[in-house]
């Protein structure tokens, strides 16, 4: 696109948000601040550098399209390569089963920061920061029950796995001078009738206990709700009202997943409940498409709904966004960007809508006003605020991604 025409149409739409009392260019700095941390698991479908085990824990990956990353200097050049077509800010979140083992594999129980010291020099280098997942599943003691598991053996391994994660989160905070956020999801639940729904429970809020106990003052826990898992179809441990019980008594972070709640309930909704009793959200944007699918975000209502809550409750320094997905059916570098640029479209419009009038008028009981308004702001033009955004951070505006993307198909992925 030629520089004129995106300044131009940004200039038009600036003065149609300002009539409007909203501010564009404060918009934008705002999005530029904003990280969006990018999945690493969308490289290569969710397998790691461990042992090649299938994946499990009642999540799946479809698709076999080519030019999957297959070690760690695939994955991380697939990123970098991505952030290159990004405006904004992006971190990148690692689980541990994405360690750097060159010299020597250890099993879950052993992991130490020295297994991810390669990723902080790597994310150091780039200025980026890195957040952190343990990781419960694909594994022999996967099994359907991990940290809620009431053979003490295999409990005691998932737990001391998650405390040495939380170490790990913990050296790369210390390094990156920025809490790395940790998030906890374990797949934990029954494929059938179970009788003991309360017993996996208690046994995994002990098993917490446990694990938080610990001080660790550069980095953050959270811990992720969850419907089901593929395979574990009838009870899930670490349910919607499991984990805001245990995250607003315990006053930890709560993980929203927007795939992990039935498909007509409103997500966006939970946001000011839950930030009424837990200290910060964690937000896995996702799409599901009938279940938990994990196809790549788009730009749809369930988003924007949710990015206007937060804004709406003006907590955007209480929430934290990462993306989750992973789909192996497209390009997998186009998955992202196509990803990160819908959350932020997502973000932006949220950032551009007139609240300060609408505001005023439900203050005032003029409910048409607020209605029409709220109509009127679906069709600003804030498709070229967001080019503009793109312009002034001097990459790929609207559609010029996609040659990008096909050259780098062509020279590298193809080449795998
Ligand atoms: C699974 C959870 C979880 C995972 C990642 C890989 O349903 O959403 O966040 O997607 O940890
Ligand atoms: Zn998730």
């Amino acid at each position: 696109m030629d520089s004129k025409s995106i300044e131009k149409a940004y200039a038009a739409a600036k003065e149609r948000y300002a009539a409007l009392g909203v501010d564009t260019d404060k918009a934008i700095a705002q999005l530029e601040k904003i990280p969006i941390s990018l999945q690493c698991w969308q490289t290569d479908d969710v397998m790691g550098f461990e042992r090649n085990e299938s994946l499990s824990g009642g999540i799946q990956t479809t698709g076999n399209y080519p030019g999957r990353a297959r070690n760690i200097d695939e994955v991380r050049s697939d990123l970098e390569f991505v952030m290159k077509l990004l405006a904004g800010t992006q971190r990148v979140n690692l689980h541990e089963v994405y360690g750097d083992f060159k010299d020597g594999f250890v099993d879950r129980d052993q992991c130490e920061p020295k297994h991810f010291k390669s990723w902080m020099d790597w994310a150091k280098n780039l200025g980026i920061k890195l957040d952190f997942n343990s990781t419960s599943f694909s594994h022999p003691k996967s099994g359907d029950l991990s940290l809620a598991n009431p053979d003490k053996g295999i409990r005691d391994f998932w737990i001391e796995h998650t405390k040495r994660c939380r170490r790990i989160a913990d050296a790369m905070g210390k390094a990156q001078k920025d809490p790395c956020i940790m998030n906890i999801w374990v797949h934990d639940g029954s494929k059938d009738l179970t009788v003991e729904r309360m017993r996996y429970r208690e046994i995994f809020a002990e098993s917490l206990d446990d694990i938080l106990s610990e001080d660790l003052p550069h980095m953050k826990t959270c811990l992720e709700a969850k419907l089901f898992g593929i395979g574990l179809e009838s009870y899930t441990v670490g349910s919607h009202d499991f984990v805001a019980g245990y995250c607003s008594t315990r006053k930890l972070m709560y993980t929203l997943d927007t795939g992990h709640y039935e498909q007509t309930e409103n997500i966006s909704d939970m946001v000011s409940s839950l930030l009424l009793f837990v200290p910060e959200l964690m937000l896995h944007t996702s799409r599901p498409v009938r279940w938990d699918s994990d196809h790549v975000v788009i730009m749809n209502d369930q988003t924007l709904d949710l990015f206007k809550e937060v804004v709406r409750c003006d907590a955007l320094n209480r929430v934290h966004i990462g993306l989750d997905y992973f789909d192996a059916s497209i390009n997998r570098i186009g998955a992202y960007v196509i990803g990160t640029r819908a959350t932020q479209k997502c973000i932006l419009q949220a950032l551009l809508e007139p609240l300060k009038t609408l505001r005023k008028y439900e203050d005032k009981g003029q409910y048409f006003q607020r209605l029409a308004l709220l109509e009127e702001a679906k069709s600003l033009p804030f498709g070229a605020v967001y080019d503009y955004f793109n312009y002034k951070n001097e990459v790929p505006v609207g559609t010029e991604f996609i040659p990008e993307i096909e050259k780098y198909e062509k020279t590298v992925l193809s080449k795998r």
